[in-house]
């Protein structure tokens, strides 16, 4: 009965005071835990989006680098946008490296009716096969060809009833598309006009970028942000062996007009968004550059080699 009395008086203040640091205790243990829990959680859910953005760059580089080349060969063709020659593929070597490259739309194929000059401001169509219903229209990047020479150009405007695409000096949207209208032949009877597809692939500003009319005027779109760098090693057949021996792998600039480029090795590596202080990177080599150690983000880097079956010779 006694004890009874006692415990009727409830805590003592040394009780309490005990009873809330054993509280404190054990809250801020639990805090803490789940402050690491979270920061582990954002960490793995940051390198989860790091690989899947890194698979989806490589998956596209890869299948336009196995394209480059489809329908134009491997040679030169005269850009009107630039008024220079092009190679079907590009690489240059600037640590991050680009890729240039071009390749037809061969469901895109409409014949050339009529003969005319090279200085001509139109392409003439057979009127039976006419251009919109194929999804041309103006702004179009397209690529006329008699099997011997090829052009590239811009379409200005376009007349279903003659079947007739404009190419002149005018601009679409605002966007020059050609800087002069001269064609590098006369084309007639047996040539095709096909819609071209380019892209250019560099890293600006930390983010994998595609310009869709490589260095016509077009602006470069963003691609997948956070990465580091791109790399890309040209395979040169130099033996004419058909394979890319041990070394025969360059780093430089090489062009599939005057090279017998036959494969490209890709790299890209990618730097999670957000900081790690507990993590440093290491320093990492791929192709000829090296990528810095101590960075607190996480990194992850990708190599596939893509064997260039458009330009490898036959
Ligand atoms: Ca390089
Ligand atoms: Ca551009
Ligand atoms: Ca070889």
């Amino acid at each position: 009965m006694r004890g009874l009395v006692i415990n009727d008086q409830g805590f003592s203040l040394v009780e309490l005071l005990v009873t809330m640091g054993v509280l404190a205790f054990v809250i801020g243990g639990v805090y803490s835990t789940s402050i690491v829990q979270s920061k582990n959680v954002k960490v793995t859910n940051d390198v989860g989006k790091v690989q899947q953005n890194i698979r989806m760059a490589t998956g596209m580089v890869e299948r336009d680098l196995r394209f480059a080349g489809y329908g134009v060969g491997d040679g030169n063709i005269k850009n009107s946008m630039t008024n220079a020659m092009m190679p079907a593929l590009k690489i240059t070597n600037s640590n991050p490296d680009r890729i240039d490259l071009v390749y037809i739309d061969v469901g895109s194929k409409l014949t050339v009716d009529k003969q005319m000059p090279n200085t001509s401001a139109v392409i003439k169509i057979d009127p039976a096969d006419p251009p919109t219903p194929k999804g041309y229209k103006p702004g179009d990047v397209i690529i006329i060809t008699d099997g011997e020479h090829m052009d590239l150009m811009g379409i200005t405007s376009i007349n279903d009833t003659d079947a007739h695409i404009g190419h002149n000096t005018g601009k679409v949207d605002g966007v020059t598309l050609n800087t002069n209208k001269n064609l590098s032949t006369s084309y007639g009877p047996g040539a095709f006009v096909f819609k071209a597809y380019q892209a250019s692939y560099y890293i600006d500003s930390g983010n994998l970028v595609i310009d869709p009319d490589s260095s016509g005027p077009k602006p470069a779109e963003i691609l997948v942000p956070n990465i580091e760098t791109l790399e890309a090693l040209a395979g040169v057949d130099l033996n004419g062996d058909n394979q890319v021996d041990s070394t025969e792998w360059k780093s430089g600039d090489y062009d599939s007009g005057a090279d017998d480029l036959i494969a490209v090795q890709l790299s890209l590596s990618s730097l999670s968004p957000s900081l790690d202080p507990d993590y440093m990177t290491n320093a990492v080599t791929v192709g000829d550059q090296t990528l810095p150690a101590g960075l607190n983000h996480r990194r992850r880097l990708y190599t596939r080699t893509v064997n260039l079956r458009n330009l490898a010779r036959r």
